[in-house]
């Protein structure tokens, strides 16, 4: 008791230093990561119920990843398709030298956090030996039929320490129920074995495709039923894209939006539903526009019934097709295209979701390693130096100053009374030359800025070098190189008193191939 008591006035002691709060969490509280609208409220109250919504602890756990990756593996690495027919021969899955270790040292050396397998994809196989089909692993000659590809992908995030996630996909053109009420029961049951048998799962991917058309079979999910059973099997894992936690960023390219909002409208968040769930995270799919060009601005939330936190992933696959064709191996994304999808997922407050398709050997190919390698070469060298370390900071109506370049993410520099604009300016020991912009919010008090401008001293004068409106968890902005020594970051707009926990100017390192 005593204990906590000094450590709690420990803590304190440090907040009023350097800006270490006390988050709810920290406080024992959960702060909810939604805020209902009333009708009542003013367009004030909007912004100012915006600004305040928070992400669940998955949620931000997951956002701190930053990087996961995708492996698609499946019977349609054998057919060389990309959506099967579920009547496929389960004989053709036979990969002659599986080695999960591979493609999860790969991931880790690229830098990934996580990474989801396709447990199931569309056609029906299942990779582990469920007990909810014969159309799985256990028919197929590999292993003899006592193969899991599920625990071996399992067993090398454990040994290596990468999270572990599971794709399921809800349209299954195998299952004889499919299309009645038994379905949800026979996909309940899958869930129960990926979700029991493997260790900890940190995100569950739902996918939205469906095939079907206009006289295919009719399936009603009972996506709440399986929410809930996710909630108490795995408490910590997200519930992606067909689910309540994250958020499919729109396209399959690569590329999120310029202005990213983690606080969206939920137009079916009403207090009935909410109270129902009694929890501080919601347990069902937000609704709304969730692909249009700008999802959360002021425009977008003033007339919202509801406001959630539900942050963007974007997914892509490094090769043409998600999963392997030899005929694609020479249109493997270069290490150049990834850089710049790098720039435009996890530097536009996104989440990347890479996907690494095992080939027929059940071997990551050796162009998609390599690629990934100088992928993180470039990656390392380019952040490796932060340029503004060691210079004089002033912020006149700020505080908390060297939480800015303390490498720490639960320090942050925020604003005096509840300023909503400021100037932070950088004086550096010497000229330096850079040519990218990192910015990072403290994303556990919301995501407030609105507008930035980042500029520079020249003989006198202040010119621009770039601009931004979003900068949530990671902004990075690139621009050609700039000669300075004295830089200045103005915050031309926010909700409420914006936070940065970081701020940095790099130098991007040469790519290798020139
Ligand atoms: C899509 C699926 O149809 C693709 O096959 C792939 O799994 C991708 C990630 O999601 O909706």
């Amino acid at each position: 008791m005593q204990t906590t008591r000094m450590a709690i006035r420990w803590m304190l002691a440090l907040s009023l230093c350097c800006g270490l709060h006390l988050t709810h969490a920290q406080k024992g509280k959960e702060a909810p990561n939604y805020a209902v609208i009333l009708p009542t409220d003013t367009e004030k109250d909007i912004i100012r119920k915006a600004a305040n919504v928070v992400p669940s602890p998955r949620q931000l756990r997951w956002q701190q990843y930053e990087l996961t990756a995708f492996f698609h593996f499946g019977i349609n690495t054998f057919t060389e398709r990309e959506w099967g027919t579920g009547k496929e021969d389960p004989a053709l899955f036979n990969p002659t030298a599986l080695d999960a270790r591979q493609w999860v040292q790969a991931a880790k050396d690229a830098g990934f956090k996580l990474v989801i397998l396709t447990a199931k994809h569309h056609d029906g196989f299942c990779l582990w030996p469920t007990a909810t089909t014969q159309h799985s692993v256990k028919s197929s000659p590999w292993k003899g039929g006592n193969g899991d590809v599920v625990r071996e992908v399992a067993e090398a995030c454990k040994d290596l320490g990468v999270k572990f996630g599971i794709y399921l996909s809800p349209w299954d053109r195998n299952a004889a129920v499919y299309g009645t009420d038994a379905y949800n029961d026979f996909f309940v049951d899958q869930l129960t074995e990926l979700l029991t048998q493997y260790g900890t799962i940190d995100e569950v991917w739902f996918d939205g495709a469906n095939g079907e058309g206009p006289n295919g079979k009719k399936q009603v999910y009972d996506f709440n039923r399986w929410y809930g059973h996710i909630r108490k099997l795995q408490p910590g894992a997200v519930i992606a894209i067909m689910g309540p936690d994250v958020r499919w960023v729109g396209t399959e390219t690569g590329y999120g939006r310029e202005t990213e909002w983690s606080v969206v409208p939920a137009n079916n968040l009403d207090q009935g539903a909410i109270a129902e769930g009694s929890q501080t995270s919601i347990a069902f799919k937000p609704t709304g526009d969730m692909r249009g060009s700008d999802l959360g601005s002021r425009s977008k939330i003033r007339n919202a019934t509801g406001l959630v936190w539900y942050p963007a992933e974007t997914d892509v696959s490094i090769r043409p097709g998600w999963f392997y064709h030899s005929k694609e191996d020479d249109k493997v994304k270069t290490p150049e295209k990834l850089l710049d999808i790098y720039y435009s997922s996890v530097g536009r407050n996104g989440v990347l979701l890479l996907n690494l398709p095992p080939d027929k050997r059940g071997l990551l190919h050796e162009v998609d390693v390599a690629n990934l390698k100088e992928w993180r070469r470039l990656i390392s060298a380019t952040f490796k130096t932060n340029l503004l370390q060691g210079s004089k900071i002033e912020s006149a109506n700020g505080k908390w100053s060297k939480a800015l370049l303390d490498d720490k993410y639960n320090t942050y520099w925020t604003t005096n009374g509840s300023d909503t604009t400021a100037t932070i300016t950088f004086s550096l020991k010497s000229p330096q030359t850079f040519d990218v912009l990192l910015l990072q919010e403290n994303i556990t008090v919301g995501q407030r800025i609105e507008n930035f401008v980042l500029e520079y001293k020249e003989g006198g004068a202040w010119k621009k070098i770039t601009e931004g409106t979003t900068v949530g968890y990671k902004r990075l902005l690139r621009f050609d190189p700039v000669t300075a020594r004295e830089v200045r970051l103005r915050i031309l707009s926010s909700r409420l008193n914006p936070t940065l926990a970081a701020i940095g100017v790099y130098k991007r390192a040469d790519s290798a191939r020139k």
